[in-house]
């Protein structure tokens, strides 16, 4: 078995490249995942472990320690390390230095660090407080000195990159925006239940509001004399951040530049979060908002903006956050597909947050109290949101609490709110099932059903939401 893992192993030029065989071992067994590694978005993680055990680096990316990992690695085993050969190696935690976080989040992955607080705490504030603000690390969080920050300007029009550092953005013009950002991922939970999905187990909270402020991109480009009409050819706008994985690769993603250079679409550096220097985990010192952009694109920990005729090389923008046709699964997917597109804006959604599914409720005057969020992409305002006891029967309309920015400007969430009448005959004792639906200013309204939404990835599960509550 030594022999097997040293054919390449041994030689580091080759390790890392797939013209090869590709050979890991973990526990006592041995794996050739070569074609592991090109078929699994991610499994090219593997390759920094190639020719060794890969435990050391599992440690790295807990999250693919997950039983589906297991199983799928069963298929490419090709046999058994000796008993002499086996070692499980120690590594530093480059996790070591992660900021403290708030007790109440529930964790659905330590290492890296992704939480989101309850549904029911969560609608308790139009504004989200930065310490239940949801969180989604992919990487270790970078630990990075305000004096020493610079953030690199470079692309098409720029034949040098320019360095800016912190208090040149504080010297530019500053903005607020209240902004709720989204993971692609939220809601994941719902969609499961249909069929099973490949990603982080995100109940509803993976959304949060803020108020952002920091100078817009647009001013910052248009103060360093970078004119769009010049450049007709720039289409994408990379943002890079500062937080590395272990194989050296920073976290990336991009946006359009239509949404970049109009100072309507409200695209800023935030310096500021609700007021308060940006928290570690929100990406201090400087952080991209996009607003109505879905949260992978707002890039943390910015270093680097870069001006390009493609959108951003990273795995994250080609080979993750796209949706698929749900009868597109794992052996069929083709993520360079013309018709499997990034995504920007996010569709319409909303939620019931309280009572929390399972609970019991009081009856008041016939009535039950309800209370959720709501939310659209691409500035799109809640005009409504409708909720039904009755299966769809009666629909009530429930009041909403929103920030007073125009119809098509709109960045924030609304929290809607409800006494909402029982259907006839309802008593103490009963089940009830309560769904919600969310109407935004396109007219455009959440999908009924998951089943026709469903996607390989779990992204953007935005069907009606119900939940079951017991009537005292
Ligand atoms: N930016 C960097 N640099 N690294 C990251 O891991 N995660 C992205 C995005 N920006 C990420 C990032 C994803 S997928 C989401 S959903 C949001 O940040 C989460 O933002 P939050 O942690 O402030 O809620
Ligand atoms: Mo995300």
């Amino acid at each position: 078995a030594k022999d097997v893992m040293l054919r390449d192993g041994s030689d580091l030029e080759n390790k890392e490249s797939l013209a090869s065989r590709v050979w890991i071992s973990y526990k006592e067994g041995v794996y050739d995942v070569t074609d592991f590694v090109s078929q699994h978005p991610g499994g090219e993680k593997l390759l920094i472990g190639a020719g060794g055990p890969i435990e050391p680096f599992w440690a790295l990316y807990a999250v693919h320690k997950k039983p589906y990992v297991y199983d799928l690695l069963a298929e490419y085993r090709i046999g058994n390390l000796s008993k002499a050969d086996i070692v499980v190696e120690d590594s530093d935690d480059p996790y070591g230095n992660e900021p403290s976080r708030h007790p109440v989040f529930n964790i659905n992955n330590l290492k890296p660090f992704n939480a989101e607080p309850p549904l029911n705490v969560l609608a308790d504030n139009f504004i989200t407080p930065n310490e239940l603000f949801y969180v989604r690390n992919h990487h270790p969080v970078p630990d990075i000195e305000p004096d020493e920050y610079e953030l690199q300007i470079e692309g098409i029009g720029f034949e040098e990159p320019v360095s800016l550092t912190l208090s040149d953005l504080q010297q530019l013009e500053q903005h607020t925006v209240t902004a709720a950002i989204q993971c692609a991922g939220n809601r994941r939970a719902d969609m499961l239940q249909h069929k099973p999905v490949r990603g982080m187990n995100w109940g509803g909270a993976a959304i949060s509001n803020a108020t952002w402020s920091g100078p817009k991109l647009c001013d910052l480009l248009k103060h360093l004399g970078w004119d769009e009409e010049k450049f007709p050819s720039v289409k994408h706008v990379w943002a890079d951040g500062l937080d590395y994985g272990p194989d050296g690769t920073s976290y990336g993603a991009s946006i359009l530049i239509e949404k970049a250079m109009d100072p309507r679409q409200d695209v800023i550096l935030a310096l500021k979060m609700n007021g308060e220097e940006l928290p570690r985990d929100h990406g201090y010192p400087v952080r991209l908002v996009a607003p109505g952009v879905v949260g992978a694109r707002n890039v943390k920990w910015v270093g680097s903006i870069t001006l390009s005729e493609e959108e951003s090389h990273s795995h994250w923008q080609r080979r993750d956050y796209k949706g698929f046709n749900p009868s597109v699964d794992w052996h069929n997917v083709d993520f360079d597909d013309k018709y499997a597109v990034s995504i920007q804006n996010q569709p319409v959604t909303s939620m019931v947050c309280d009572p929390l599914d399972g609970a019991s409720v009081q009856i008041v005057d016939n009535k039950i109290h309800l209370k959720g969020y709501a939310f659209s992409g691409a500035g799109a305002k809640i005009i409504r949101v409708d909720v039904t006891l009755d299966d769809g029967t009666t629909w009530h309309t429930a009041e909403l609490q929103q920030d007073d920015s125009p119809l098509n400007r709109c960045w924030s969430w609304s929290i809607w709110e409800g006494d909402i009448p029982l259907p006839e005959g309802a008593k103490a004792g009963d089940e009830v099932k309560v769904t919600c639906c969310a109407i935004d200013s396109n007219y455009n309204r959440q999908p009924e059903k998951v089943k026709n939404i469903w996607n390989l990835r779990g992204c953007l599960s935005n069907s009606w939401h119900s939940i079951s509550v017991n009537l005292k």
